[in-house]
C-alpha cells in the first residue's frame, strides 16, 4: 500500500493529503505540530528539510487557518520565505591556530536564503595549506545544509618561520543577490614541526638551605616554552620523595607561555634531601633542576 494512496486514507477515513487529527475534531493539532518541526528543521539546517517542508505545505488539503479554525497560527521557516541574501559559517576569524603535519581545521557554510541559481564559493589558498573540498555549491534545495571545508597546512621537513596566512573567499552566482555579495578573507596561524622544541626551567638548581626538623618550606618555578612552536609536555616527573611539586603544566604550551610549578618540602629526618625535577615532551624527555636541602636538627 502506498503512503497517502486512495486506498490507505480510505481505512483512515481520511481523504488524500489529509494530515490526521490526534485529539477531537475539529482541531487540526497534528499539522499545527508538524508545521513546527519542519520550519524549524529548515531553519537549523536539516538535510532534506526543504523538500520535507515543500511536501507539507503543498498538500492539496491543508488545515483552515481562519478565524476561529485550528490552528489558529502557522508558523513558516524564516529562512525560506523572509531571510536576506547571506553566507552562514562555523567560527572563522580567528582560525584556531594549525601546526603543520596536523589534521587542521573545518568550517561549515551554508546560505541564509534559497537562490533562484546554484552559488558556488571556491577558496583560494596560499602556498602553505590546501583546503579540500577547493569550492563548495548551494542550490534552493540544500541552501541551509552546511557544507565544510577542512583546511590542512602541507607538511614539509625544512624548518620554517612561523607563518600568518590569508585565504581569499569567491562567491560566483547567476543569482542577483548573491552575485553581489562579497566575503571577507579568512586569516590563519601557522605553525612549523620541524623547527627545534626547547624548554626551560626559571632555574637550575633549588637550594631550599638548612633547615630544622619538622619545619616547611616552598618554591615556585616556571616552565618556559623557548621555541617557536607549540610544545606538549607530557608529564612532569620528580625523581625523589621528599619533596611534592604541584603544577599545571600537563598542556600544551605555546611559543614564549609559561606554567608554574609549586615546590615543598616537609623536613621529618635529619640529614640531606635531593631530587630532580623532569619535564617529559611528547618524544624528549629533559632533565633540567635539581633540589637540595639539608635538616640540621
Ligand atoms: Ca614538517
Ligand atoms: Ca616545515
Amino acid at each position: 500500500m502506498t503512503c497517502n494512496s486512495p486506498e490507505m486514507m480510505t481505512i483512515l477515513n481520511l481523504s488524500v493529503d489529509e494530515m490526521p487529527t490526534i485529539y477531537e475534531p475539529p482541531t487540526d493539532d497534528y499539522p499545527a505540530r508538524m508545521q513546527i518541526a519542519l520550519a524549524s528543521a529548515v531553519d537549523v539546517g536539516i538535510t532534506g528539510s526543504v523538500q520535507a517542508w515543500e511536501r507539507f505545505i503543498h498538500r492539496n488539503f491543508q488545515p483552515d487557518y481562519s478565524s476561529d479554525a485550528r490552528p489558529n497560527f502557522a508558523i513558516v521557516p524564516y529562512s525560506l520565505y523572509y531571510a536576506r541574501a547571506g553566507i552562514l559559517h562555523t567560527s572563522l576569524n580567528p582560525i584556531p591556530f594549525m601546526i603543520e603535519g596536523d589534521m587542521g581545521y573545518s568550517i561549515g557554510f551554508s546560505l541564509q536564503s534559497p537562490p533562484d541559481q546554484p552559488v558556488s564559493i571556491a577558496f583560494v589558498p596560499d602556498d602553505q595549506i590546501a583546503i579540500t573540498p577547493a569550492s563548495i555549491t548551494f542550490t534552493a534545495a540544500d541552501f541551509n545544509v552546511k557544507q565544510f571545508i577542512q583546511i590542512s597546512p602541507l607538511n614539509d621537513t625544512s624548518p620554517e618561520n612561523f607563518d600568518q596566512g590569508t585565504i581569499q573567499v569567491e562567491i560566483s552566482s547567476d543569482d542577483a543577490s548573491y552575485s553581489n555579495l562579497t566575503f571577507q578573507d579568512l586569516h590563519y596561524n601557522l605553525y612549523d614541526d620541524d623547527v627545534l622544541q626547547n624548554l626551560s626551567f626559571s632555574q637550575t638548581i633549588i637550594d631550599f638551605g638548612d633547615f630544622q626538623k619538622g619545619a616547611a618550606d616552598s618554591h615556585n618555578i616556571t616552565l618556559s616554552n623557548n621555541s617557536q612552536t607549540p610544545v606538549s609536555i607530557q608529564s612532569i616527573m620528580l625523581s625523589g620523595t621528599a619533596f611534592t611539586i604541584n603544577h599545571d603544566c600537563t598542556k600544551q604550551l605555546l611559543p614564549d607561555e609559561t606554567c608554574l610549578i609549586d615546590v615543598s618540602y616537609l623536613s621529618t629526618e635529619i640529614g640531606q634531601n635531593e631530587a630532580s625535577i623532569i619535564a617529559l615532551m611528547m618524544v624528549t624527555i629533559i632533565i633540567l633542576i635539581s633540589m637540595l636541602l639539608i635538616v640540621l636538627f
